[in-house]
């Protein structure tokens, strides 16, 4: 592990306490104050912490080499890293209720254990809450917490909305492949991944940084957005191929009707057998019907065309990361991010 995992991961302890040790100023009963700590412990760490790792990269790359960053400026970074984990955690929490799914980073969803069911719901409108307690104790009298709240606000709704189409376009008992499309997929990864995914920690790291130039922003986004297609992409195809053991979840795309990248590019090279296989058996619950879908990827080789659309992106973004103006954003912020996510099988 590297020294700023630790540090980042060292930094979660005292988040935590600072949510628990104010619960007492809204005079909870005992077993509340319980039920949050449980909460927070099981849901905000664990993950790959990419994202939350991304703000503290991205205010080095902003900084250059030799730049000093003070310790409480590394604080700050690693608090709104953490607060892009809380986000991701409140997502996480509702996305597996309504996906139905049954396991997240190796363990239950946490919908699932014993006592929680449909309190995870509103444990998940807590979760949120708690980015807003945090942002409020480090970044209250900074000149650009309002810009904080701002985007934060901006992109959870952002990511409702896609989130929405998500599940409006997978209803479960009305089968109909014909609403699929390459595009309605972008729409629909763009909004619900790569906003808080990608833009979102690079942008928090901009404002840390004092960057006031909207050109900057744009440019960061021009970026980053393709790179969170790109990475929700692998999502899809590793919900299907992917090793739960490895994941640390089971996928559910095909039993759940969802508008996965896998379904639309099996759309696109079907015949009209397998086409009528597909609209027999996509969106079932039953093991045999799953089987079904597979075996049509399968015979479509979905996973060279997937490899094949992995190298092509790879490519793009290094040509877009070429093309940008280094004098907005360096390089350096895209390319870490690039590398961390390119043949991820995780
Ligand atoms: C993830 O979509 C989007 C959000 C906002 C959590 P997903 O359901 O494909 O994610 P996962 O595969 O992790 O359940
Ligand atoms: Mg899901
Ligand atoms: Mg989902
Ligand atoms: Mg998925």
């Amino acid at each position: 592990m590297t020294v700023e995992r630790v540090e980042f991961e060292n930094t979660f302890a005292v988040l935590l306490e600072d949510i628990l040790a104010e619960l007492p100023t809204f005079n909870i009963p005992s077993e509340g104050a319980a039920w949050v700590k449980e909460c927070l412990e099981y849901t905000v760490p664990g993950g790959k912490m990419n994202r939350g790792l991304s703000v503290v990269d991205t205010l080095r790359s902003l900084r250059g080499e030799h730049a000093t960053i003070t310790p409480d400026e590394l604080h700050k970074a690693r608090v709104l890293g953490w607060c892009v984990e809380w986000l991701q955690a409140f997502f996480l929490v509702a996305d597996d209720i309504m996906d139905n799914s049954k396991t997240r980073r190796g363990m239950p969803c946490w919908y699932r254990r014993e006592k929680v069911g449909n309190i995870a719901i509103n444990d998940a409108f807590i979760l949120e809450s708690c980015i807003y307690r945090l942002l409020k104790k480090y970044f209250r009298q900074d000149d650009y917490y309002v810009d904080l709240l701002d985007l934060f606000h901006e992109t959870t709704y952002q990511t409702e909305l896609g989130q929405l189409i998500d599940l409006l376009t997978a209803p479960e008992d009305d089968i109909d492949l014909n609403r699929f499309s390459i595009e309605k997929h972008r729409w629909i990864v763009t909004y619900k991944t790569a906003f808080y995914s990608f833009y979102l920690p690079v942008a928090l790291a901009m404002i840390m940084n004092g960057e006031k130039r909207e050109a900057a922003f744009t440019q960061a986004r021009n970026i980053l957005i393709p790179l969170g297609v790109y990475f929700q992409v692998q999502d899809d195809y590793l919900d299907c191929f992917g090793d739960p053991e490895v994941i640390g979840k089971i996928g559910t795309d095909i039993e759940d009707n969802k508008c996965s990248w896998l379904i639309v590019q099996a759309l696109d090279r079907a015949s009209a057998e397998q086409r009528q296989v597909l609209h027999a058996h996509y969106g079932r619950r039953s093991a045999e019907d799953v089987e079904k879908i597979k075996q049509i990827y399968c015979d479509l080789d979905l996973s060279a065309v997937y490899h094949a659309y992995e190298e092509k992106s790879y490519a793009e973004l290094c040509a877009l990361i070429d093309q940008a103006d280094a004098n907005l954003v360096p390089a350096g912020v895209f390319t870490k991010f690039v590398a961390k996510v390119y043949k991820r099988n995780k």
